[in-house]
């Protein structure tokens, strides 16, 4: 017994090796050269030429990890754009955050498979209803009281609140109130992109009729319960908004019951109560708490994340390289890169995001933990 195992140890091992070490790329010579542009004319190209672009050991990400820091930084250049244009003229005054890493892809992202982006809205403006086959998450960072409104029901937005635009309802948002509202848009623009699949309609009117009281769908869907005689079940959750309120107490009894992951606190997922699913179908919504003096164990995951502070401080390591975040702060880990999250003083509260639905259903989500996880 013992030395099947052994042997069987050393098989493995040498798979390992064998699917880690890359190949020599053939040799370019000038016959070759000829040849390849020859048949280029008739559409064809070497595969063993381009191998080498998709046959990584492991994920190369582009976008590279990256902290905007709101209060320094986001926030003047948000309160600058009100008097260069108007809501109405922009159609959507989004600044959007762009990775350093992809200042060439085919649309400013945060990731090469999602956008993100600060919405400000000043009182009085309105954003025109409209809709799109991209399906959108707001988080809301800073106000209180401008609303959204999704094929007609309407929601008074809080900071903290995670609100769900899904794919192609119509959607328009307004600020009533006497502040300046901004929240983070997160959208699954590369991923429609990816499958051609973009369709886009403006409203005739700036606003879409409201038909429904404000909490409808939470009355309907938010209490772990479903309307007896519902048998639709829609991909994206059909609650609107994932209130703070009511995020923060769970967080809470979660705490007060002991036991933490060592890597990611405790991390919450936003689920759609009719199938149980992750609440949107292109994009994983959770927020996390991290105790006080939480020093997390290092993990990676094949899903790059965008993390959105709520309340605390504290850092990231990424790759070996520490970022500072305090609230409103937000920052992404690139796919397959080591992270591990620390606060100091307080305990603190992240919302984040990422594709891993999307690589569920593929069957290619994969995560890693390190030394103490
Ligand atoms: C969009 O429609 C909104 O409706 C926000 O508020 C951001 C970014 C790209 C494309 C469409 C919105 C967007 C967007």
């Amino acid at each position: 017994m013992r030395q099947e195992s052994r042997s069987r140890k050393t098989i493995r091992k040498t798979i390992q090796e064998a699917t880690t070490i890359m190949r020599d790329q053939p040799e370019r010579t000038p016959e070759r050269e000829a040849y390849y542009k020859k048949i280029h004319s008739q559409n064809l190209r070497p595969l063993w030429d381009v191998l080498k672009n998709i046959q990584t050991v492991e994920p190369k990400p582009r976008e590279m990890p990256t902290l905007w820091k709101y209060d320094r930084d986001v926030k003047p250049a948000l309160l600058e754009s009100g008097s260069v244009i108007s809501a109405r003229e922009a159609d959507r005054r989004v600044l959007v955050l762009e990775n350093p890493g992809l200042r060439d892809y085919f649309f400013p992202c945060i990731t090469h498979s999602l956008f993100a982006g600060l919405q400000m809205i000043m009182p009085g403006e309105v954003a025109p209803s409209h809709r799109h086959t991209q399906g959108a998450l707001r988080f809301i960072i800073e106000g209180e009281g401008a609303y959204t409104a999704v094929n007609g029901e309407k929601t008074m937005m809080k900071v903290g609140d995670f609100v769900i635009t899904p794919s192609w309802t119509w959607h328009d948002h307004g600020n009533e109130t006497d502040q300046p509202m901004v929240w983070l848009d997160g959208l699954d623009i590369p991923i429609v992109d990816l499958l051609n699949c973009s369709f886009f309609e403006p409203y005739a009117e700036d606003q879409f009729p409201i038909d429904r009281p404000d909490g409808d769908s939470t009355a309907r869907w938010g209490y772990a319960m479903v309307p007896d005689g519902y048998e639709h079940r829609t991909p994206t959750s059909p609650i609107l908004n994932y209130s703070y309120e009511r995020t923060r107490e769970v967080l809470d009894k979660m705490a007060d019951r002991g036991a933490h992951d060592p890597c990611h606190g405790f991390k919450m997922r936003y689920i759609n109560p009719v199938t149980g699913d992750w609440a949107m179908p292109t994009m994983a919504t959770s927020m996390t708490l991290l105790p006080k003096g939480f020093s997390g164990a290092p993990f990676r995951a094949t899903d790059g994340a965008v993390y959105v502070v709520v309340e605390g401080h504290g850092r990231t390591v990424i790759d070996g390289k520490a970022y500072e975040w305090g609230p409103r702060d937000v920052f992404v880990a690139p796919t397959w890169c080591w992270q591990q999250h620390e606060t100091n003083g307080s305990e603190a509260v992240i919302f984040s995001y990422s594709d891993r639905p999307v690589q569920e259903k593929l069957g290619l989500y994969r995560e890693q933990r390190g030394r103490g996880a």
